[in-house]
C-alpha cells in the first residue's frame, strides 16, 4: 500500500473531479458524491468546489493549507470558466502542483486548462490526468512524496513524459 507522511489538499471548481481523483489516488473503487465539507482521507484533504468558487471561503482554504505539505490545483479540461484568481498560489507557503483532470473527455481542451493553471500557480509541476483511465495518477502520488520543488523537478526530469512538466513563472 502507498504511504507518505506528506499531505495533499485538493482545490478546484465544483465538479472538477477532485473527489474522483481522490478515489483514484487512494485506489478506492467507489463513485464520488458531491462534497459538502472538508474530507480527510488518509494523506488527502478533499474540499468542496464552493471553497474556490466563493471568495467567502478563501479563509477556509488558507486555514486548511497550514495542515498540508502540498496543494493540488485542480483544473477541469472540459470547463472553460476561470476558477482561480491570478497567482492564487502565491499566498500559500506550501508546495503547489497543477492538475488537469478529465483529459479523456470528448470536449477536453488540455492546452486551455494548462494555461489556466499557469496563471494560478507561481511554480510547480503540471500533470495531465484522467481518473477514469488512471492516467497520471501514479506520477501524482510520486510527486506528493517529494518534499521540495527541486525533488519534484528531478522526478520530472527522470520521467520525461509529455503529460508531466515543470512550470516556473518569470515573475516569482
Ligand atoms: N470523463 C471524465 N469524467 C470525470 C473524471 N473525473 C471526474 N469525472 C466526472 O466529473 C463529475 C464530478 O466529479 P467529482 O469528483 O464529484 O467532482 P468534485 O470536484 O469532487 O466536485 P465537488 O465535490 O462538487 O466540488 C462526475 O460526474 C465524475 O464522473 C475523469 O477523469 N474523466
Ligand atoms: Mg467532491
Amino acid at each position: 500500500m502507498f504511504t507518505t507522511s506528506n499531505r495533499a489538499m485538493l482545490i478546484g471548481s465544483i465538479g472538477a473531479g477532485k473527489s474522483t481523483l481522490t478515489n483514484a489516488l487512494l485506489g478506492r473503487n467507489v463513485e464520488a458524491v458531491k462534497t459538502q465539507s472538508l474530507h480527510y482521507y488518509d494523506w488527502i484533504v478533499d474540499t468542496p468546489g464552493e471553497y474556490v468558487e466563493n471568495p467567502y471561503f478563501y479563509k477556509s482554504i488558507m486555514a486548511t493549507v497550514l495542515e498540508v505539505t502540498h496543494v493540488l490545483f485542480i483544473q477541469d479540461a472540459t470547463n472553460r470558466k476561470i476558477t482561480f484568481p491570478p497567482s492564487f498560489s502565491s499566498g500559500m507557503p506550501k508546495l503547489t502542483i497543477g492538475v488537469v483532470t478529465k483529459a479523456d473527455a470528448d470536449h477536453a481542451d488540455i492546452g486551455h486548462a494548462i494555461s489556466q493553471l499557469k496563471r494560478a500557480i507561481v511554480q510547480g509541476p503540471i500533470v495531465v490526468t484522467s481518473s477514469i483511465k488512471n492516467d497520471g495518477i501514479e506520477e501524482l502520488r510520486e510527486l506528493v512524496t517529494c518534499s521540495t520543488y527541486n525533488e519534484m523537478k528531478e522526478f520530472l526530469e527522470l520521467k520525461k513524459n509529455s503529460k508531466l512538466f515543470y512550470h516556473e513563472s518569470l515573475f516569482k
